[in-house]
C-alpha cells in the first residue's frame, strides 16, 4: 500500500489539500485535536470543499493525536503559531524516514519545527492558493494558485510529488525555497500591516505610496543583510504590482483582525524585526511599523505575538 498522507490541521489549506488528495484515490487520514472533535467530524460524514460553487464531501478517516498508528508523511497545516506544539504532540509518533511537509507562511515556524524533530526530513512550502472555511469541516476554494516546495537541506525532491500531479494540486520543486519564503515575507510585510492600520483594502495603499517606499528600502536592506539578494530584487516593484493586482481584496492579517482571529505577526513583521537586530540592523520604519501594529492589536483586545 502506498504511503498515507496524515493531515495535521482541518482548516482552510488542511481541507484544501486532503479533498483533492483523498479525491484522486490516495490514502489520506485527518488528524483532529481530541475525541470531541472526531465525534463532531464523524457526525459531519466528512470534509466538504466548495470549488465553482459546487459542494463534494469527502469521507477521509479521521484520528486523534493519540492514534497509534506511525506517521511517515505528514502534512502540517495549522497556523504558524500553532504548529511547533502540534508537531512535538506526534513526534513519538514519526518514523525513523518521515517527512514533514510545513504550509505555514511566515518563517520561523519551519525552524522551530526541524528543531523539535531533527530525525524528520522538513520540506517548507510557499503557496499563492487561496481558502477560507465557511463552516465546520467545510472550505471554499477561493483562489487557484501555485505552490512551491523544498528543503533547505537536501534538494532532492521526493518521489512523492508524483501523488501532487495525480491530485492536481499545481506545484514545483524549488531549490530556492528560503528565498521564496523571505520574498513572500517581504512582500507581506510591506502591504499587510498597512492594510490594517490604514483599515484599507490592498488597493487602498495607493495612497500610501511613500510609506511603503520606505519600508521597501528598509525590507531590501535586511533580505541583503541576511544573504538572501535575490528576494530583495525590485521588491517595491513586485510589492506595487502585488498591491493593484489585489487591490480589491482584503489582506489576509486584515481579514483576521476582522474577523478577531489571532494573527501570524510573529512569523512575519516580527521575524523581519527580530533578524534585523540580530544583523544589529537599524530599521527604523519597520520597527515603527511594529510598534504601531501591536499597539493596534492590543487597542482591540486581540494578541500581539
Ligand atoms: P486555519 O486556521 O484555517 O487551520 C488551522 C487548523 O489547524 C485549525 O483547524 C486548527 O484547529 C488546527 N490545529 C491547530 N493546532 C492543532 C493541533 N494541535 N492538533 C490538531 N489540529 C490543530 O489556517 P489556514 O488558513 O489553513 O492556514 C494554515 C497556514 O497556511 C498558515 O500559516 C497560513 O498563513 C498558511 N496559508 C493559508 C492560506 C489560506 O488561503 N488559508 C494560503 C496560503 C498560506
Ligand atoms: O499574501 C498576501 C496576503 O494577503 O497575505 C498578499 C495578497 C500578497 C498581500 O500581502
Amino acid at each position: 500500500m502506498s504511503t498515507p498522507w496524515h493531515v495535521l490541521g482541518a482548516g482552510s489549506l488542511g481541507t484544501l489539500w486532503a479533498t483533492r488528495l483523498a479525491r484522486a484515490g490516495l490514502a489520506v487520514r485527518l488528524i483532529v485535536r481530541d475525541a470531541e472533535r472526531l465525534r463532531s467530524y464523524n457526525a459531519a460524514g466528512g470534509l466538504t470543499l466548495v470549488e465553482h460553487g459546487e459542494a463534494n464531501t469527502y469521507a477521509v478517516p479521521a484520528q486523534t493525536t493519540d492514534d497509534p498508528e506511525p506517521i511517515r508523511r505528514l502534512l502540517v497545516a495549522c497556523k504558524a503559531y500553532d504548529t511547533e506544539n502540534a508537531v512535538a504532540g506526534l513526534a513519538s509518533r514519526l518514523t525513523a524516514d518521515a517527512e514533514l511537509i510545513l504550509l505555514q507562511n511566515g518563517l520561523g515556524s519551519q525552524d522551530a519545527v526541524a528543531n523539535r524533530v531533527p530525525q524528520a526530513r522538513c520540506i517548507s512550502a510557499s503557496s499563492t492558493e487561496g481558502a477560507f472555511r465557511d463552516g465546520d469541516w467545510r472550505v471554499v476554494f477561493a483562489g487557484h494558485g501555485y505552490t512551491w516546495l523544498g528543503d533547505v537541506a537536501h534538494a532532492v525532491a521526493p518521489i512523492w510529488l508524483d501523488d501532487l500531479d495525480a491530485a492536481k494540486i499545481p506545484h514545483a520543486w524549488s531549490t530556492d525555497i528560503l528565498t521564496r519564503l523571505w520574498r513572500k515575507l517581504a512582500l507581506n510585510c510591506a502591504i499587510n500591516p498597512l492594510t490594517v492600520l490604514h483599515d484599507c483594502r490592498n488597493g487602498g495603499l495607493q495612497a500610501h505610496h511613500c510609506e511603503v517606499a520606505i519600508l521597501c528600502a528598509e525590507l531590501i536592506e535586511l533580505l541583503q543583510r541576511c544573504g538572501q539578494p535575490a528576494a530583495a530584487d525590485n521588491l517595491q516593484q513586485e510589492v506595487e504590482r502585488v498591491i493593484l493586482a489585489t487591490a480589491a481584496n482584503y489582506s489576509s492579517m486584515y481579514q483576521d483582525v476582522a474577523s478577531r482571529r489571532r494573527t501570524e505577526i510573529s512569523y512575519l513583521l516580527g521575524h523581519a524585526c527580530k533578524v534585523a537586530t540580530r544583523h544589529q540592523l537599524h530599521l527604523p520604519h519597520l520597527n515603527q511599523l511594529q510598534v504601531r501594529l501591536v499597539a493596534h492589536l492590543h487597542s482591540l483586545g486581540l494578541p500581539s505575538d
